[in-house]
């Protein structure tokens, strides 16, 4: 048996370092029931915030990204489909190992073991925001699991400090050569800071693997929805979304793409948990003032002849210049058809759309039965939806801000009237009713980019969905409107490209954009903030020519 270490021979720690073999056991488990508090409360927050990536997961991505493809093929050869199973346990055994060592260190060296599980958090870190998934949001999981295990590893290892003074304290018999300290100590009554430290252990111990247990559960929902969202494959459009005209993409560096990237693009919603519903079980249920009740399950809605049609969507709370507003290709089948199927009855004038947590949308009926492209949407950018974007299906409604429209996770439309009905928002200080205003944003130059004299090339985006933009122009210094190139836009549902050169001397300059509507109405002069129904003024860029 490994005898504990005399106070004397510590040169650095002094005496409440001292332990002995069960102590060291006691701070090896400590350091592991901290990773596995960290190691839990990540893949729960992970599993609200960002299912489809987890730091666990995005760990594991990496590994089978960077293991040579001989490894790959001896593990696939030697663990045949439980390879992935294989490699959790690995990592598992790995964390378990370095989590023993962070408990010993820490209990050596205050600190030392913080610092070892702040260097295995970054590479989680760099796990996550390396992965292609990665969202804005993802690497608060990575973040949290940090910080919990580094407070549970203190809390831990500060009782064990505690309690090994206190039995050395006690039990070291300055006249009693030869006696094992540490038998002498462990034969010790449970002293109060003994006790404290078991408790926490057994607290901490406990709330990890609750925290565990309720991230499985989240998970495993998440990952069936994951799992049959990677095996479906979406039909043919029966009509094909035109092409993108020829120069709609300026091809001016800084630009935001013509076409958001399912990864860049914006997310709203008041989820707390991202839904994950399996499509296997998923129905649409059409209701209210209807002739006759129809529910459409989703291989129905797959086999519909669908169209594709690049729709522009933005948030009512975007800022004057914000980031709010993305441009995909949706693949879905017209609400129009489905509402049809149904009959609403006459009096009716709008459509309540739920979704499967309870979040709502009141949308004019009138804009989900005439000829624009209103869709159940179950593509995006052909992908089907991804999670946090409405898995399996969404609204998307050309010309309405999201709020009055968007709603992702599809379950019920119920037809209805303004006069009896409220959705989500309307209550909470936003308008009823959500057209979206004619907006315009400069994106290029970017503010604070130090500029030189001589030709300075300005470049934004333009929109106003479903009625489409005539014109753009910009001012300098509140000098007259000059007149942008304005590149096609795909179609009236999209924003538009534009771009603006001119020369300017040294000095510092206010530029502003203004786009005009098809209908010729130019966008609103007006600051208004965006609430309730849409910000209005124009995007201002101060600017430095040097
Ligand atoms: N279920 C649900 N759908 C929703 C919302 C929501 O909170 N819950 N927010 C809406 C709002 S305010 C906007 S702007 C769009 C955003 O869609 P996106 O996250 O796919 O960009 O979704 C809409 N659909
Ligand atoms: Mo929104």
């Amino acid at each position: 048996m490994s005898r504990g270490i005399k106070v004397g021979d510590m040169g650095t720690g002094g005496a409440t370092t001292v332990g002995g073999t069960k102590t060291r056991i006691a701070a090896a488990a400590s350091g592991v029931v901290a990773a596995g508090s960290g190691v839990a409360a990540g893949e729960l927050v992970a599993g609200f915030l960002s299912p489809t990536l987890t730091p666990v997961t995005a760990v594991g991505g990496w590994v089978i990204d960077l293991v040579p493809p001989g490894v790959k093929d001896w593990a696939i050869a030697l663990f045949g489909t439980a390879d992935k199973a294989a490699l959790l346990v690995g990592m598992a055994l790995v964390i378990t190992l370095l989590a023993a060592v962070a408990g010993l260190v820490e209990y050596r060296w205050a600190g030392g073991g913080s610092w070892l599980v702040a260097a295995a958090g970054a590479l989680g870190l760099a796990a996550v925001l390396t992965r292609a998934q990665a969202t804005m949001i993802a690497p608060v999981a990575p973040v949290a699991a940090t910080v919990v295990t580094i407070a549970v590893l203190r809390a831990l290892i500060g009782r064990l400090r505690v309690q090994t003074a206190e039995a050395m304290a006690q039990n070291v018999p300055s006249g009693n050569a030869g006696s094992d300290e540490n038998e002498a100590r462990d034969a010790v009554p449970p002293t109060t800071s003994r006790r404290s430290f078991a408790r926490a252990f057994g607290l901490a111990a406990v709330l990890a693997a609750a925290g565990g247990a309720v991230a499985a559960v989240v998970h495993r929902a998440a990952s069936v929805a994951a799992e049959v969202r990677g095996r479906l494959s979406l039909p043919t459009p029966a009509s094909p979304a035109t092409p993108i005209p020829a120069g709609a993409e300026l091809g001016l560096e800084g630009m935001p793409p013509l076409v958001t990237p399912n990864g860049e693009f914006y997310r709203i919603d008041t989820a707390l948990a991202v839904p994950t519903l399996n499509p296997d079980e998923w129905t649409l249920k059409v209701t209210g003032m209807v002739d006759r009740e129809v529910t459409i399950d989703f291989a129905t809605l797959l086999g519909k002849p669908l169209v594709e049609r690049y729709v522009t969507i933005a948030c009512v709370s975007n800022e004057v210049g914000g980031q709010l507003i993305g441009n995909a290709r949706w693949l879905g089948w017209p609400v129009r058809e489905l509402l049809q199927q149904a009959g609403p009855k006459p009096g009716a004038d709008m459509v309540l759309s739920t979704s499967s947590d309870g979040f709502t949308a009141g949308t004019p009926l009138e804009a989900l039965t005439d000829s624009r492209d209103a869709l159940l949407a179950i593509g995006m950018n052909g992908e089907p939806l991804p999670l946090e974007h409405g898995f399996p299906v969404r609204l998307v409604v050309p010309g309405l801000y999201g709020f009055v429209s968007a709603t992702k996770w599809l379950t019920t439309l119920k037809v209805t009237r303004f006069a009896d009905d409220v959705a989500y928002w309307t209550p909470r200080g936003w308008s009823d009713h959500g057209p979206i205003k004619t907006q315009s944003r400069i994106d290029v130059p970017r503010a604070g980019r130090a500029l030189s004299a001589g030709t300075v090339h300005f470049g934004g985006i333009a929109w106003a969905q479903h009625r489409g933009i005539a014109r753009v122009e910009l001012r300098i210094n509140r000098g007259p409107w000059q007149q942008a190139v304005l590149a096609p836009g795909i179609s009236q549902d999209t924003w538009y490209q534009w771009q603006f050169s001119t020369d300017l001397g040294r000095g510092d300059y206010e530029v502003q954009v203004r786009a005009t509507d098809s209908t010729g109405t130019p966008q609103a002069e007006e600051r208004r903030a965006p609430a309730p129904d849409g910000a209005t003024g124009y995007h201002t860029l101060s600017i430095k020519v040097g």
